[in-house]
């Protein structure tokens, strides 16, 4: 049969464009307000209540809003912000997608709808399939639905030829059967949501301090003397780690953002929880900002770097006795030339050199990042710029100071830990295979990118998602449409209705599983699954919500079914150690180190954290047991003359592919998001107004992507650079440009050029 053209782009709209001022204060009464606004509109009154009683407690929920942790020790307070109530609130909607609503509409119909519909039209009840052919989901049976997973593992011509894929909400026991699955399909194809967003960080990192994570404790908020927040949006995205930064500031400690954009969340913050300071104006968060271009971190680093080497005031002790490599790194700062750096940056010498000072004389530092530093060329290099920075003044295994990777999806970093790796280690390899006696393959599997160059290639016949939208998340979503509609079998476990559902293989299963706010009940009772945050936490989620639907199962239980139709119970027991997920608890500690008494100690309250031997020694786990500094060159820009650099970015009302609506509260964006904000200066050289409409065109390696009908709003960005919103703007992401060394897409670094019509 033929390839169904279902749209893989949300539809070009009508949008009711408004532009405000940008807000000067985040969070606060506006925050709770709308959160109990928007919970209790999808999910009722008594339910809402019910669990945002619940989020983040040591026995309740894990909040899906993001990695950030709770406190130590008092982890029983109301934490929970506007971000978290949204996603609780899609979760926990009542409204529904039955088998009467797919017999209603096609396939084809549902992709002409634009991707916040498709989320809003509620929770997946059954298991449904696509046939071939077909252009209606029909419902199947759950022993079924395996059955067809079970033929397409045994019609592989080679183990590769099956790709597995997860985001990072799904629990750490869930993650490790489903890389267990992986390894018993005989592949390592293990793609997940962390090559799209972190991996930079991990790959930069580990090399250098042996640890691909971050070295700080939430506490250590608290006793900083100096927080740099680079290239992310706390006030919008980290919410509650804005309370954190308040924190440091009432103990006198200063906060710098480094960011294009100046940040609502980085100007004033209103802490949800204290009611006294709803009614000031709040506490006023970055002592000062630098509205650095696009990618010119590069270049502010080594300028700060030249500073404090000039000032001298290093940590010398530390450097001889935990550092290799510091003469050539030094000497290559210093070679460094200021014209470079003040015209990379676009910032200049003199407050460059003002914030070096700064920190140099900090003793406590902790430098935060995200998004904004992964999804560049030169990501890795920027990281390690800023683990240079770090070891210069000894920042590591000091209380206070640190690296800080802040981390999006809520349990991101544990779904790494646990073994979802595409690149597994052999140590990991030869425990896996010794807990399960499964026989696992040795040769490295396909990341994102290379998962979808596969599928383009052919090369692939069985995806599954466990969880997210690859086909919206992935850059050049018309390339990945390709891909896919190239697969045999595509497969999506998932809670909501999305594109990926959409832009299928031939015939096409929907697994609807069970949300984490919801009751997981097996044979030995009721259950609970385990997360890690940000900070390497491990500590339990239990759902309290009645399933949305009598016919779903656990994310645990899929993987497990899947398992029992495709190999039995031997030699690994899938069936057996669903029945109660400390077995499962039991074969993770077997095989991951830092799990040792994983069940007792997951049950004390706040759970327990990983070993980290950068902020608990310090020690390295590099080659040489030392702490690396590493040499960087400047990148060149990515745009040439009469291109703009793009990034994209997440407005204030979406969570990754799933849009909740069409503002952007903080930005001052109402009713459209399908806009471009650009600096006035560049609009009037253009011959631009705002409101205008403005085709955009994205140049990469010879090949162009043209993307139409884009509102400008003028906005306070610098010069060449603009910022769209993704999924919207991800069919410009080229498939080839790419961070080196992760593979991570470029998301911040398009070359664009704008034309009006
Ligand atoms: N409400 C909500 N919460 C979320 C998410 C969500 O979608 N919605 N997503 C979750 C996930 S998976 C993640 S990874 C995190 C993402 O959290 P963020 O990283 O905060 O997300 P982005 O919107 O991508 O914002 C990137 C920020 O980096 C800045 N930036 C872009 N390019 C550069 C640059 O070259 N240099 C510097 N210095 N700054 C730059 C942008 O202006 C923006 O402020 O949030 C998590 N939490
Ligand atoms: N251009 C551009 N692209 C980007 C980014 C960017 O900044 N710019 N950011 C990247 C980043 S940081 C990330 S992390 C990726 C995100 O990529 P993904 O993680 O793949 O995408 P999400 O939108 O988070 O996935 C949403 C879907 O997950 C499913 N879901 C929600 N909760 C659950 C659950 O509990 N279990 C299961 N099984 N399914 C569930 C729902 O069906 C929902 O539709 O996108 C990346 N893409
Ligand atoms: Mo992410």
């Amino acid at each position: 049969m033929g390839k169904r053209e279902t749209r893989a782009i949300t539809p070009i709209q009508e949008e009711r464009l408004k532009v405000g001022k940008p807000k000067q204060v985040a969070a606060g009464f506006a925050g709770i307000s709308k959160s109990f606004g928007i919970g209790l509109s999808e999910a009722g009154l008594r339910r809402t209540w019910g669990a945002m009683r619940t989020v983040n407690k040591f026995d309740g929920y894990d909040c899906p809003g993001c990695a950030w942790p709770d406190p130590d020790g008092h982890r029983s307070g109301f934490e929970f912000c506007e971000n978290g109530a949204k996603a609780f609130a899609t979760e926990a909607t009542r409204k529904r997608v039955t088998p009467a609503f797919f017999a209603e509409h096609s396939v084809i119909s549902l992709s002409e709808q634009p991707d916040m519909w498709l989320d809003k039209q509620g929770r997946l009840t059954q298991p449904m399939v696509l046939r071939d052919g077909s252009d209606h989901y029909e419902p199947i049976s759950w022993p079924n639905a395996f059955g067809m997973i079970s033929d397409a593992v045994k019609n592989l011509n080679s183990a590769n030829e099956a790709v597995l894929y997860t985001s990072g909400r799904t629990s750490n026991e869930a993650a490790f059967l489903w890389g267990t699955l992986a390894r018993q399909i005989g592949t390592n194809n293990l793609p997940d949501c962390s090559n799209m967003c972190h991996e930079s960080s991990g790959y930069a990192l580990t090399p250098v301090i042996g640890i691909g994570k971050g070295t700080v404790r939430l506490s250590c908020f608290d006793k900083a003397d100096l927080i740099l927040v680079i290239g992310q949006n706390p006030g919008t995205n980290h919410p509650r780690m804005l309370s954190a930064l308040a924190s440091c500031k009432r103990n006198g400690g200063s906060i710098v953002s480094i960011n294009p954009l100046e940040e609502t969340g980085m100007r004033r913050f209103k802490h949800p929880q204290e009611v006294l300071s709803m009614i000031g104006s709040g506490t006023k968060i970055a002592d000062d900002h630098f509205p650095v271009k696009i990618n010119g971190d590069a270049a502010l680093l080594k300028g700060l770097v030249k500073v404090i080497l000039e000032e001298g005031q290093l940590d010398w002790d530390f450097i001889d006795t935990h550092t290799e490599g510091f003469e050539a790194f030094k000497q290559s700062a210093e070679e460094a030339d200021w014209d470079d750096i003040v015209e990379g940056s676009g910032i200049s010498r003199e407050r460059i050199t003002k914030l070096g000072l700064a920190v140099a004389n900090s003793k406590r530092l902790i430098i935060c990042w995200a998004m904004g530093l992964t999804q560049h060329r030169n990501s890795v290099s920027v990281i390690q710029e800023i683990a240079n920075m770090l070891l210069m003044g000894g920042h590591f295994g000091r209380v206070g100071a640190g690296a800080c990777p802040v981390r999006g999806h809520s349990n991101v970093q544990g779904d790494r830990t646990v073994g979802i790796q595409h690149n597994p280690n052999r140590e990991f390899l030869d425990r896996l295979e010794e807990a399960t006696g499964i026989g696992v393959p040795h040769e490295g599997g396909y990341d994102t990118v290379q998962a979808v160059k596969a599928m383009l290639n052919g090369e692939v016949r069985l995806f599954m998602g466990m969880g997210g939208n690859l086909v919206s998340a992935m850059s050049d979503t018309e390339q990945v449409a390709n891909g896919m509609r190239n697969v045999g079998l595509t497969v999506q476990v998932s809670t909501k209705l999305n594109r990926s559902h959409l832009v299928t293989g031939r015939e096409a299963l929907i697994l609807p599983c069970l949300g984490r706010t919801e009751i997981d009940q097996q044979a030995s009772g009721e259950q609970f699954v385990t997360v890690e945050n940000s900070m390497s936490v491990v500590h339990m989620s239990r759902g309290s919500l009645t399933p949305a639907s009598e016919h779903l199962l656990s994310e645990p239980a899929i993987v497990a079914g899947i398992g029992t139709a495709c190999f039995g119970s031997k030699p690994f027991d899938w069936g057996g150690v669903l029945q109660d997920y400390d077995s499962i608890r039991e074969v993770i500690e077997q095989v991951i180190p830092g799990f040792q008494g994983f069940n007792s100690r997951v049950r004390e309250d706040g759970g327990f954290y990983l070993p980290n031997g950068p902020r608990d020694g310090p020690t390295w786990d590099t080659p040489s047991g030392k702490a690396q500094f590493t040499v960087h060159d400047l990148p060149n820009a990515v745009a040439e003359s009469g291109q703009f650099t793009m990034m994209t970015v997440r407005s204030h009302d979406q969570y990754n592919t799933t849009i909740y609506g069409m503002d952007d509260r903080y930005r001052g964006v109402y009713g459209a998001r399908r806009v471009v904000l650009m600096n006035s200066a560049d609009m009037a050289e253009l011959g631009i107004d705002p409101g205008d409409e403005v085709d955009l065109t994205s140049h990469f390696q010879g090949r162009s992507i043209h993307a139409p009908a884009w509102k400008v709003v003028a906005y306070e960005i610098p010069r060449g650079n603009l910022c769209t919103y993704f999924p919207e703007a991800n069919v410009l992401v080229p498939l080839e440009s790419v961070a080196e060394g992760s593979n991570t897409p470029t998301s911040k670094s398009v070359a664009v050029t704008v034309s009006l019509p």
